[in-house]
């Protein structure tokens, strides 16, 4: 049995393309047709924590799928997540030849499994920042009625564990910063541990936004505040990666301050991507 999020009238009916023009067949081959929530898992050079975060989130959603995107990392995490397809077919993997950054990895992880007939879409990093924990309420949530379930470490109850002070500030005034910008009333915007109702994801057009870092998560959140999505917060504690390396740069940081100037400026000249 798989879980399923109930049914509840579409935002909006957006037209995808055709899966031949996204290139999704292969995947989508090795992928039964399954409604259901899918977890959407995206990894680059996660070897040593591949092997215990895809249990924990199986055992939090035992009926849910697991979907690890790799970006062919040089570590050989996407070697030991199709070892881990052999003992379940729950967890699937879509191999990705070219590492192109979270944000792309997200947006063909979110194509196979809407494509495949997810009816609630999870999001979060592989690296144990995201407890596995938490993915019962945040599916709980969309199950309840959301369109959008954020996990917060700002929401009151939340917060963050092992980052050094400069993190922190980084963070929260980034986080601040984006809030004020866009006008939106949700303290976290740049955290990745989300659970999406399908029709709402569909209705955000995930591909079309042209940014590659964290910025994508807070794109996300402001098309569908824009949409009038319900969004509901769960807060949760982030926690430092439990092994491997950052992939956090200057650059996405950059990025991010730009890109949410840019987003406020299209939404004054009414020139909205959605
Ligand atoms: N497929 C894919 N996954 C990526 C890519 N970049 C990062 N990831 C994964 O995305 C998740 C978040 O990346 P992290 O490097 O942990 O970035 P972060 O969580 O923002 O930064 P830290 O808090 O410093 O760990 C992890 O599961 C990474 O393995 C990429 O280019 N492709
Ligand atoms: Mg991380």
């Amino acid at each position: 049995m798989v879980r399923r999020c109930p049914g509840a009238p579409p935002i909006c009916q957006t037209p995808l393309p055709s899966n031949d023009e996204r290139g999704l067949l292969p995947a989508l081959r090795s992928s039964a047709i399954e409604a259901g929530t899918w977890v959407v898992l995206p990894t680059y050079n996660e070897r040593d924590n591949i092997g215990t975060i895809v249990p924990a989130i199986r055992a939090a959603l035992p009926d849910a799928v697991v979907l690890i995107v790799d970006d062919g990392s040089p570590d050989g995490t996407g070697a030991i997540a199709d070892g881990l397809t052999a003992a379940d077919p729950l967890i699937r993997v879509l191999h990705r030849d070219v590492k192109e950054g979270l944000a792309r990895a997200y947006v063909a992880g979110f194509d196979v499994a809407l494509v495949a007939g997810a009816t609630c879409v999870v999001q979060m990093d592989a690296d144990w920042s995201h407890p596995p924990s938490v993915l019962p309420e945040l599916v709980g949530r969309i199950e309840g009625g959301a369109g959008l379930a954020l996990g917060s470490r700002y929401a009151r109850g939340g917060g963050t564990e092992g980052w050094p002070l400069t993190r922190r500030i980084i963070s929260r005034g980034g986080n601040l910063y984006s809030q004020l910008i866009l006008w939106l009333p949700y303290p976290d915007l740049t955290g990745g541990f989300r659970a999406w109702r399908a029709e709402t994801l569909r209705a955000v057009r995930p591909a079309t936004i042209d940014a590659t870092g964290y910025v994508f998560m807070i794109e996300l959140v402001f098309r569908a505040h824009r949409l009038g999505a319900q969004i509901a917060q769960v807060p949760f504690v982030f926690t430092e990666r439990r092994a491997g390396a950052s992939k956090m740069s200057s650059g996405i940081f950059f990025e991010a301050f730009r890109h949410v100037l840019l987003l406020r400026a299209r939404r004054i000249l009414g020139r909205d991507r959605r």
